[in-house]
């Protein structure tokens, strides 16, 4: 089984700035932790990132065909995309949305996203401890 792992917009900066929202490990340091979780899952995985909202879009019609589910953190899009609410939905692969933070708990503007409702589920609020969450999440949904 393979599972795609996609970030969004400014997560390249994590660990850099923002620690008290964000946390002090890097998005090296969450692919490593990933990598380690899909391997104790049995499943490969691809990692990305891309700060732009088409590359995001491509990524995910590129998983058609090559990953059975993905674990999306579209970061700022997800509160703005529709066209990344409708990349999900054409897809037909399950996706988990993910938040480092809690999005409920801080502005207004992050309480509504446009991809919940074609997701699966969302993890959010347990920092870069959600990313090995939402791959056990994504695999067992997938066993299913
Ligand atoms: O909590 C999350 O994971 C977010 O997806 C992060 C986005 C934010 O726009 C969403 O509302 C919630 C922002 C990612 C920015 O990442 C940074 C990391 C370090 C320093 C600055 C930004």
């Amino acid at each position: 089984m393979h599972l795609l792992v996609l970030n969004g917009p400014n997560l390249n900066l994590l660990g850099t700035r923002e620690p008290a929202i964000y946390g002090h490990e890097t998005l090296a340091d969450v692919e490593a932790a990933c990598m380690a979780t899909a391997a104790k899952l049995g499943v490969s995985i691809t990692f990305a990132q891309s700060n732009h909202e088409g590359a995001l879009v491509d990524a995910l019609h590129e998983a058609r065909g090559k990953s059975a589910g993905v674990v999306l953190n579209a970061g700022a899009y997800t509160h703005t995309s529709v066209a990344l609410r409708d990349a999900i939905g054409a897809t037909s692969l399950p996706v988990i949305e993910l938040h480092l933070s809690n999005t409920h708990a801080r502005e207004s503007f992050r309480h509504v996203s446009l991809i919940a409702p074609v997701c699966v589920g969302v993890i959010q609020g347990f920092g870069t401890a959600g990313y090995p969450l939402a791959l056990q999440a994504l695999h067992g949904h997938l066993s299913r």
